[in-house]
């Protein structure tokens, strides 16, 4: 079959075309971004369970496995064992690898993106709530891309019930369970995210038991000590934008970014930028509030971190108010391209704020 591409095609949610395309394979590797996320891997298990139905063979990818969290969620929900593919390569029996919550190959292991980008010859469609990333849309034939939906569980939940599928009481426990994740308990919930809530709960998910689940995170003493180092080493940037006092927090730790920058803007930064550099990898993450979003305008994935990742030979993406990227050099580097971005974004310069 011929690959068409969605350069320059736009952006489209079409329900329909999406699930022909997906019911033309029978063997369909479900593909999850490392060290999958509830939201990523119980999407795909949704999915899963619903070809297995239909008597296809569906398989679940989650390159470096899964979280702790998703690992005690998928134990508590899933009906039966699921295997989950943690390293191993995609053989040629799949006809469709479907990404899932992934909206960059950078996201998964080296061995995985190097196949799916020259190997594969099947076709490769995508499910994901992220800012689309061009290299891959050059990349997928179909596409249910939707960055306003708070979660790829809700799409998931539009795909199926756009086709009158009928949900078992563990889809609607493992779509409430990435809800619930990716909404950080309704923090980030909208009109629809609680209309899907009330009717998973009709459909039987014990809202209760997936909430505590959830709530049980207990932060390891790495996790900590790396928060408490990032926010020792933190620099402090203000802009003004309209007349309102911006704070930047600028830091660098050398594992748990993301944790790092949320910790920082809770703090109260108004953007956290945190740079990670590892074995030669280098990781930026971002998280902003609400009203820096709204004072400036900058969507973070879009405008800083998917730039960013081409200019440090890796790729970016994410949210509006969180998004990264993963690349090589050096923090030192990384930020500084990142604050450079960022004051061309702003068409301002950032002042420090000594101590
Ligand atoms: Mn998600």
């Amino acid at each position: 079959m011929g690959k068409r591409s969605f350069r320059g095609g736009g952006l489209r949610l079409d329900y329909g075309a999406f699930l022909e395309a997906l019911l033309r394979h029978d063997r369909i590797a479900l593909i999850c971004h490392h060290n999958a996320d509830p939201d990523s891997l119980l999407s795909a298990y949704v999915l899963h369970r619903y070809l297995e139905g239909l008597g296809k063979k569906a398989e679940i990818f989650a390159s470096l496995g899964v979280s702790a969290l998703t690992k005690r969620l998928l134990e508590s929900i899933a009906v039966g064992a699921i295997k989950i593919h943690g390293e191993s390569a995609l053989n040629s029996s799949f006809s469709c690898a479907c990404l899932i919550d992934t909206s960059s190959l950078e996201q998964l292991s080296d061995e995985l993106k190097r196949e799916l980008s020259q190997r594969f010859k099947g076709e490769i469609l995508i499910i994901d709530h992220h800012e689309p990333h061009p290299d891959t849309l050059k990349l997928v034939t179909e596409a249910l891309i939707d960055p306003s939906a708070k979660a790829t569980a809700v799409i998931i939940y539009r795909l199926l019930k756009h086709h009158k599928v009928s949900f078992s009481r563990d889809m609607a426990e493992a779509l409430l369970a990435g809800i619930i994740y990716d909404t950080r308990r309704f923090i980030n919930a909208d009109y629809e995210v609680f209309c899907i809530t009330a009717e998973l709960l009709r459909l039987g998910a014990e809202y209760g038991r997936i909430l505590s689940l959830i709530s049980q995170k207990e932060i390891d003493l790495s996790e900590r000590i790396a928060r408490l180092k990032g926010a020792h080493r933190c620099r402090l940037y203000e802009v003004k934008v309209l007349n309102e006092r911006i704070l930047i927090a600028v830091s660098h730790v050398s594992s748990y970014e993301a944790s790092v920058a949320r910790a920082l803007v809770d703090l109260g930064a108004d953007l956290a930028l945190v740079a990670g550099e590892r074995k030669g990898m280098l990781r930026l993450c971002s998280r902003a509030t609400r009203r820096f979003h709204e004072l400036t305008g900058i969507n973070l994935a879009r405008d800083i971190m998917i730039p960013l990742g081409e200019m440090i030979n890796g790729a970016g993406g994410g949210h509006a108010l969180a998004a990264s990227a993963n690349g090589k050099g050096t923090y030192e580097e990384g930020l500084k391209q990142t604050l450079i971005l960022l004051e061309n974004k702003l068409k301002m310069k950032l002042r420090e704020i000594g101590d």
